[in-house]
């Protein structure tokens, strides 16, 4: 399992707010894989940061790893322009997709993900829950 390559997506321009999620969630992922996306958990990462990287590189550098992993996992409780396109993306390339959503965010998934073929959604109230997908996601 060591060298499986994991896509991980959450929001970047969507917000920053779950930032400190996203970090953790990396870090159970590093468990069962390499994270090709570490980025998305750096909390010195802000809407704005990263400027200096024209958005035509990190598109074709953030498809080329989707087209590289063998799996993608997103956290879609904050919704993103850009998980979603990397959502649609993966599908595309017959990636098996696995989102997870806050139940306790008060808000509805968006249609187009819930209802999308082939992409398992997980809805967890806490860390353990998400922990315990992703040793079902992922087993040992
Ligand atoms: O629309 P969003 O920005 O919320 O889209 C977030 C998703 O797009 C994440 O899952 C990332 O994989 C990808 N993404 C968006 N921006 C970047 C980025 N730097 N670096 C890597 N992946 C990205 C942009 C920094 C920005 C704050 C200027």
């Amino acid at each position: 399992m060591g060298n499986l390559k994991i896509y991980f997506a959450g929001s970047i321009r969507g917000g920053r707010e779950d930032a400190e999620l996203y970090e953790l969630i990396i870090g159970m992922l590093k468990q069962y894989g390499e994270v090709l996306t570490e980025h998305v958990g750096d909390d010195n990462l802000r809407e704005e940061g990263e400027n200096n990287r024209p958005d035509k590189y990190i598109h074709d550098r953030d498809m080329a790893w989707i087209r590289e992993s063998d799996i993608v996992v997103a956290e879609v409780t904050r919704p993103s322009l850009g998980v979603g396109y990397e959502i649609a993306m993966a599908i595309q390339l017959k990636k098996p997709v696995f989102c997870f959503y806050n139940m306790k965010s008060g808000k509805q998934l968006s249609a187009m993900i819930r209802g999308a073929e082939n992409v398992k959604i997980f809805e967890y109230y806490n860390f353990k829950d998400i922990e315990s997908s992703l040793s079902e996601i992922f087993p040992h």
